[in-house]
């Protein structure tokens, strides 16, 4: 790393109409965080910068249906999102706003400066669909319909969440706008297109190689696979122009003469937001935001996001930058994946999951609550693949890896001190430290793993550092040698030794649990952590040279972490309890509500009556005039049989050409649309009627019975 390298990290605008919770956390902020400080502990040139996206669809037809003003609501969560991640120690050094008027002049010079150019954008004209109650055009989610290909009722006008198709919203059949519930009109508008297309073989080099411009811009080896495996597969899907601008009376109008009405889509301001968020801390600290963005092989551009966010990030804004001209591209982008929540996604509707600030509030007699979620969303971070937060967990990671392990260390070497020596370092008889072998190289490959985003095992590193301190002392059992000779040196050495790793650890503790991090500075006497500070400690471990100097005096011991599972005071215990009980209660009331009620009683003789067998199914094609039914022909093993079976909505016919199945085979044949059925096929179904097989163990025989 070249020293005066500047560094520009940026974290997801989260949108300013809900709060946010802790996948949000893990996937975007905390990361961040953790390198922004690190960095900033090695005494680089950062700027970590984020704020609101206060635009888009789903803020203005919130406020309509809500009757307030999209004003209000981006006041309210602007401001509650930023106080959160303060409280949580997210240390942006600048949290914007895209309602700014800084933001406003940046993305209409941006737009403009494309526009001139005359070949970045294309006009297009076109048919969309318009409320005519509400009086305006309607966003794509806005409006919904039967999905053309699957027949689900409930469609999007751009998806469809029951077959996962992508869709216009001229596709759906019986389109309603989901404003006035009304059917919408079609109404011919113009908008702005970006010619994304133009873009997608410099893309795919520098994506794929690193190579932008004839130059190694970065070792793709460094990114992702997922993200450049995603990227890829969009690539190799073709780019097509977009439009940017939208018919809508809130977000940035678009700053042409002829585009009364039109602002620009959300998706094209909002990464401007970075620079504009750059810009504005800038002009308040007397720097030049142009350093962070145009500065060539000294800067580097780190985007941090969730997974949902890749193709904006890694195609879209990067070639709206490439177009613009002297702007950086990112080096980086190490989109997370997502963070469930024992064992389910995260959902505001059914109640699963907690919200930062619901967090903060519930656990507000906690004094290590930012920490502790901090470290337990970082040990568990979903960098690679989805990970799960688990209420357990996050006591064990607490108690056992926090209290147990640092705080055990922590606590025993200033015991050790205070008692000994009466609080001061000792000065040391050897050599230091050759008695901790492994140290150095633990923290050598800490800086490699933070250095390549790797959060989850840097955190591992430091909780090995504390193990070997521990170990250390265990070893050396200093309280065995004062019984028989107080005086002895070896006493001397181990507690010197014990301050400098807790000293030590006071440093690369900070960029994952920061205010654990200053409370171990004020115990040891050291000051608050200073940009650089790293740089001096890892230099003072490899030269040997002390962190606590000899004869300095360092504090009391204080418990740095009580246990939440802890005998005598169940008052945390009974909090996280409360929160599994939560989940438990929304578990049963959802299964009350959406299991049928039981069929009457029937007799064994009844059940015996049913001759049920495995088969496989050979074949399968639509049954015409009929979108339900599919005609399935199905091995037994002693004959083939037909089965006219109710499940095209869910299956495609190629699909399904092999799947082991239970067959109803006794009872009687019926005809369905001309064909004769003879059995039927056997399958479970869900609270919303979705199907799915049920069938006998991988690679059973066919045509046994099932008992
Ligand atoms: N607000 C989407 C999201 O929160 C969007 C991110 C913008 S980053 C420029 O997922
Ligand atoms: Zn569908």
């Amino acid at each position: 790393m070249k020293k005066d390298k500047k560094y520009l990290l940026t974290s997801a605008l989260p949108y300013a109409n809900g709060a946010l919770h802790l996948g949000h956390l893990a996937g975007a902020y905390l990361p961040a965080d953790v390198y922004a400080r690190y960095l900033r502990l090695r005494g680089k040139d950062v700027v970590f910068v984020c704020g609101s996206d206060e635009h888009g669809a789903a803020i203005t037809m919130r406020a309509k249906k809500e009757n307030i003003s999209p004003q209000e609501i981006i006041d309210k969560y602007h401001n509650l999102n930023k106080g959160t991640f303060e409280k949580l120690g997210i240390s942006f050094d600048y949290y914007h706003r895209t309602s700014a008027d800084l933001h406003y002049q940046t993305a209409q010079e941006f737009f403009k400066k494309l526009y001139q150019q005359g070949d970045q954008f294309e006009e297009r004209t076109n048919e969309q669909y318009y409320d005519e109650e509400f009086d305006q055009f309607l966003a794509d989610r806005y409006i919904k319909g039967t999905c053309p290909k699957c027949g689900h009722e409930e469609a999007y006008g751009d998806q469809c969440e029951n077959c996962g198709s992508a869709l216009s919203p001229t596709e759906l059949i019986n389109p309603v706008s989901t404003l006035s519930g009304n059917k919408p009109i079609l109404r011919e508008t113009k908008h702005w297109y970006f010619k994304l297309d133009k873009h997608e073989d410099w893309l795919r080099e520098w994506i794929d190689k690193g190579i932008l411009d004839g130059k190694q811009h970065h070792d793709p080896k460094t990114w992702k696979k997922h993200v450049t495996g995603q990227c890829l597969s969009w690539l190799d899907g073709g780019l097509q122009a977009r439009a940017i601008t939208r018919d809508l009376d809130w977000g940035i109008p678009v700053p042409l003469p002829d585009a009364e009405g039109k602002v620009l889509y959300v998706w094209f301001d909002a990464p401007i937001g970075y620079i504009s968020a750059t810009r504005q801390w800038a002009q308040e600290n007397g720097k030049n935001w142009e350093d962070y963005w145009k500065g060539g092989d000294d800067l580097e551009l780190v985007h941090f996001i969730g997974k949902d966010n890749i193709v904006f990030h890694c195609i879209v804004f990067p070639a709206m930058l490439k177009a613009h001209g002297d702007y950086n591209l990112p080096v980086n982008v190490p989109a997370n994946q997502f963070l469930n929540f024992e064992g389910q996604k995260f959902s505001k509707s059914r109640g699963w999951g907690i919200e930062q600030h619901e967090y903060l509030e519930k656990f507000k007699d906690f004094p290590n609550k930012e920490d502790a979620l901090r470290y337990a969303l970082i040990r568990n971070m979903p960098e690679n693949r989805d990970s799960d937060f688990k209420w357990d967990e996050f006591v064990d990671f607490h108690d056992k890896e926090l209290a147990d392990n640092l705080g055990n260390f922590l606590n025993r070497v200033v015991v050790l001190a205070n008692k000994y020596f009466e609080g001061a370092v000792p000065t040391p008889g050897l050599p230091w430290p050759s008695t901790l072998g492994g140290v150095e190289e633990l923290l050598d490959k800490w800086t490699n793993e933070l250095e390549s985003f790797h959060f989850k095992s840097a955190v591992n590193l430091v909780m090995e550092i504390s193990s070997a301190g521990n170990t250390y002392l265990q070893d050396v059992s200093p309280w065995k040698i004062w019984k028989e000779d107080p005086d002895s040196l070896e006493i001397k050495d181990c507690i010197f030794t014990s301050l400098q790793i807790a000293g030590l650890l006071s440093v690369i503790l900070s960029p994952f649990v920061p205010f654990t991090a200053e409370k171990v500075r004020k115990i040891l006497g050291l000051p608050a952590l200073e940009a650089g500070d790293l740089e001096a400690a890892i230099h003072a471990w490899k030269k040997q040279e002390p962190i606590l100097k000899p004869g300095s005096k360092i504090g009391e011991p204080e418990i740095l972490f009580a246990k939440i599972n802890n005998k005598k005071d169940q008052s945390l215990k009974e909090i996280v309890d409360s929160q599994k009980q939560q989940l438990e209660a929304i578990l049963e009331e959802e299964n009350k509500m959406e299991h049928p009620a039981l069929k009457p009683e029937i007799q064994f003789e009844d059940f015996t009556k049913l001759d049920i067998r495995t088969g496989t199914i050979i074949s399968a094609e639509k049954v015409k005039k009929a979108d339900k039914l599919l005609k399935i022909e199905v091995n037994l093993g002693f004959e083939k049989r037909t089965v006219v079976s109710g499940i095209a909505k869910y299956f495609q016919p190629e699909d399904i050409i092999g799947q082991q199945v239970l067959v109803l085979v006794n009872l009687a044949p019926r005809k369905l649309r001309g064909i004769e059925s003879q059995g039927m096929i056997l399958m479970a179904e869900d609270q919303d009627g979705k199907l799915g097989f049920v069938n006998a163990p991988d690679g059973w025989p066919e045509g046994w019975p099932v008992a």
